[in-house]
């Protein structure tokens, strides 16, 4: 595992682009088609800076999961009381194939592919991961989503008896996030299965969690049990929380700061005691990507 890992990274480590490439695009010869052979060679025009992705540790010790727990350390301490087999996803609602899809039934049909990803809390600051996993519209696809569904729900597991934090209403249990449709189809869209080649830790999300990484990460819903396909717009657990800072897209916009706080800039985690602020990108730095996605929308009024 550590080996793929490595190999990979020699070429998606050029450019945010090149780490969207995922191996079948490659095998399919769609390189070329994407415009990025030249950005694989390292061509000034295409360079960008080197992801450099943050340590194991940093990763997996400094997290966001509420259900175990507001400070940063309580996931790593409290998430092992999780059991993640068995483990199941209900996928419901406007899909052909309403289910309980088991985890092993989805990690055999769909592909794992490695993908390092810049990651942006709403708290500003940021780490760059190498997570391994899948695209979430295999998964959608498996379901079969119907032709009127314009949003994807998503619900996370709710155990008292193994989540000591929920029993402090900080949110409403359990945690829910969703997508548009589209937003939820594209291929930068992933469910994250591992870090560095190894399962993903409880901490961070086990057995499956989404990462939508041109988003502000508490979209990224860990340990997801439902996903319910919609023709109208999902609650979320932070819009019901705080509606006037947490809107239902929450793209990473450097031109839009929280109401108590800037978001022009971010402080990478893990470059020690005096690391600099560095500037946050539209969407995350995947703007190429994903800002057709927006086009017509006034990404202020829609934060
Ligand atoms: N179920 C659930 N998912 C969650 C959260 C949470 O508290 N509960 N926190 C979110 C927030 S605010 C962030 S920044 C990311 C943190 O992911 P990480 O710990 O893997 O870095 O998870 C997101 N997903
Ligand atoms: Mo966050």
């Amino acid at each position: 595992m550590a080996n793929r890992w490595q190999n990979t990274l020699s070429e998606n480590d050029v450019t945010p682009e090149a780490a969207f490439l995922n191996r079948r695009q490659i095998m399919a010869g769609g390189v070329a088609g994407l415009g990025l052979a030249s950005g694989l060679g390292g061509s000034p025009a295409l360079a960008q800076e080197a992801l450099d992705p943050n340590d194991y540790e940093d990763i997996t010790q400094y997290n966001n999961y509420y259900e175990f727990g507001t400070g940063k350390d309580d996931p790593s301490r409290y998430a092992d009381q999780l059991t993640t087999t068995p483990w199941s996803v209900k996928i419901e609602g406007m899909v052909d194939k309403p289910g309980d899809y088991a985890f092993e039934d989805i990690m055999k049909a769909v592909t794992i592919e490695d993908r390092l990803y810049r990651f942006r809390c709403v708290e500003a600051w940021s780490m760059v991961v190498p997570w391994n996993g899948f695209e979430l519209a295999d998964l959608l696809d498996m379901a079969g989503v119907q032709s009127g569904a314009k949003y994807v729900a998503f619900e996370t597991a709710l155990r008292p008896d193994e989540m000591p934090g929920v029993k402090f209403p900080v949110l409403e249990w359990p945690y829910v996030e969703g997508l548009r449709l589209d937003e939820a189809m594209h291929p930068l869209t992933i469910m994250a299965t591992g870090i560095y080649g190894n399962d993903i830790p409880n901490q961070n999300g086990a057995p499956l969690r989404l990462v939508v990484p041109w988003k502000y990460g508490f979209k990224s819903i860990k340990s997801v049990v439902r996903i319910t396909l919609t023709d109208t717009q999902p609650p979320t657990s932070w819009n019901k929380a705080n509606p006037r800072e947490y809107g239902f897209y929450s793209n990473v916009n450097p031109e839009v700061d929280h109401p108590r706080w800037s978001q022009a800039t971010e402080r990478p985690i893990g470059g020690g005691l005096f690391a600099r602020r560095v500037p946050t990108l539209m969407f995350n730095g995947y703007e190429e990507e994903v800002a057709s996605l927006y086009s017509g929308m006034d990404l202020k009024a829609n934060f």
